[in-house]
């Protein structure tokens, strides 16, 4: 087994990948590769992704891109190690499908305003209602994620469904590093403080959080 993550720094979908390869105590290589010096555009990179993302997992001869396929793929590929990420029945697995499926069409899209308001508009250019209206989107998607909920994680047990959200929720939380009046904390129901907290206390947890972030 030779495992390889390509990965750049605050990237929530690499995390993803990264929570998988963890939560099968795989060993991998992590491979950084650096946004802001284009290394994602560089051919060689190119060469194992045409759509230029991370993040790319690299297993011996075989390479995947898309996170929740990487997250997917090491579920079935090393079925022996760590609890099974598409877990229980065939109904409970289609659920985890959904949610995945849930964060990356709505969840993402409520998120992504905020996102870009704080860390890629200038502060003077920044526009007060495109905030207002992301932050009642992602209450609404905290509300609904919320009624989605079987059990102490997203479908019941943990699963490649938590994996998928969790580092999109991080990536919300810290916009208020730039945007100081966001008010994430009350957008978030109880019910979702209490599942962020269950995936922060994921005994390799820390590990997951990308390096840069765990300065902050
Ligand atoms: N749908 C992709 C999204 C990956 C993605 O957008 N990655 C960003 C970093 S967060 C990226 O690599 N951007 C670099 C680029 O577009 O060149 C996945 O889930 O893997």
């Amino acid at each position: 087994m030779s495992l390889v993550l390509y990965y750049g720094s605050g990237s929530p979908y690499a995390w993803r990948a990264q929570f998988a390869l963890e939560h099968k105590a795989l060993p991998y290589e992590l491979k950084l590769l650096s946004f802001a010096a284009g290394d994602t555009r560089k051919p060689e990179f190119l060469a194992l992704n045409p759509r230029h993302r991370v993040p790319v997992l690299v297993d011996g001869e075989f390479v995947l891109y898309e996170s929740n396929a990487i997250v997917e793929y090491l579920d079935e590929a090393y079925p022996a190690r760590g609890a099974p990420l598409f877990p229980g029945d065939v109904k409970t697995r289609a659920l985890v499908r959904r949610l995945i499926l849930e964060v990356d069409n709505y969840f993402d899209e409520a998120v992504d305003p905020l996102i870009r308001q704080a860390f890629f508009v200038k502060p003077e250019e920044r526009d007060a209602d495109k905030i207002a209206r992301g932050r009642q989107a992602l209450a609404d998607e905290f509300a609904l994620f919320t009624g989605a909920m079987r059990g102490e994680f997203l479908a019941g047990p943990l699963s490649a469904a938590d994996f998928a959200l969790y580092p999109l929720v991080a990536f919300g939380k810290r916009c208020e590093m730039k945007l100081p009046d966001l008010g994430f904390d009350a957008l978030v129901t109880p019910g979702i403080a209490a599942w962020k907290r269950r995936v922060e206390a994921l005994p390799y947890f820390a590990t997951t959080i990308p390096p840069h972030w765990r300065a902050a």
